[in-house]
């Protein structure tokens, strides 16, 4: 019998983390299947996509303050460029360039260098009109929302509607200043 040769600790650790994000991107596309099943309309399931990840969002943020020790913005280009090379390394091990900035500072766009939710995926034409992804939007706006900032986030490009990237824009409606709870006499 061949000899087993033996698999170091950072062999296996990494088969673990490869098969626990195939498990995670499986199990994303078998919700968005179900959902495709239960609403019919492509359109509803964007909706309740967005709904979804607004709803992890605003539970999320609490974890990612907790463990990153990101102190506050200073404005939304630094909130931006947080989410881009802190939030989502932390919960999708994924970075994004940010760029497309708008003369106010307001917008921009986020550019995902890879996008682990679309492995395997292949839209049927029947799909057309899906934003596959849009669980990913919900996150980031539930998140922002929780640190004071309502925000609009669409997908501008997305490889599997026949894009060259897949690109978030992120567009800051409003900024509601944080009260002090006490006041100075
Ligand atoms: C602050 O000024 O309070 C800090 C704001 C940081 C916001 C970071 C939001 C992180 C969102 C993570 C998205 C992960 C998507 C998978």
């Amino acid at each position: 019998m061949a000899p087993v040769a033996p698999r170091s600790g950072d062999a296996i650790f990494a088969n673990v983390e490869r098969v626990n994000a195939e498990l995670f991107t499986l199990t994303y596309g078998a919700i968005v299947r179900q959902l495709l099943t239960d609403l019919e309309e492509v359109e509803e399931v964007n909706k309740q996509l967005d709904q979804m990840g607004y709803n992890i969002g605003i539970r999320l943020i609490d974890e990612f303050l907790a463990k990153s020790n990101v102190s506050r913005c200073i404005d939304f280009k630094e909130t931006a460029e947080v989410i881009a090379k802190v939030g989502l390394k932390m919960f999708l091990g994924v970075t994004a360039t940010v760029g497309n900035w708008d003369a106010e500072g307001t917008t921009c766009s986020l550019i995902l260098e890879d996008n682990p939710l679309v492995d395997f995926v292949e839209l049927p034409d029947t799909c057309q009109g899906l934003y596959y992804c849009n669980i990913l939007s919900g996150v980031i706006r539930g998140a922002l929302e929780m640190v004071s900032m309502k925000t609009d986030v669409t997908w501008v490009r997305d490889m599997l509607r026949g894009d060259d990237a897949f690109e978030l824009q992120l567009k800051l409606l409003k900024q509601v200043p944080e009260e002090y709870p006490y006041k100075d006499d």
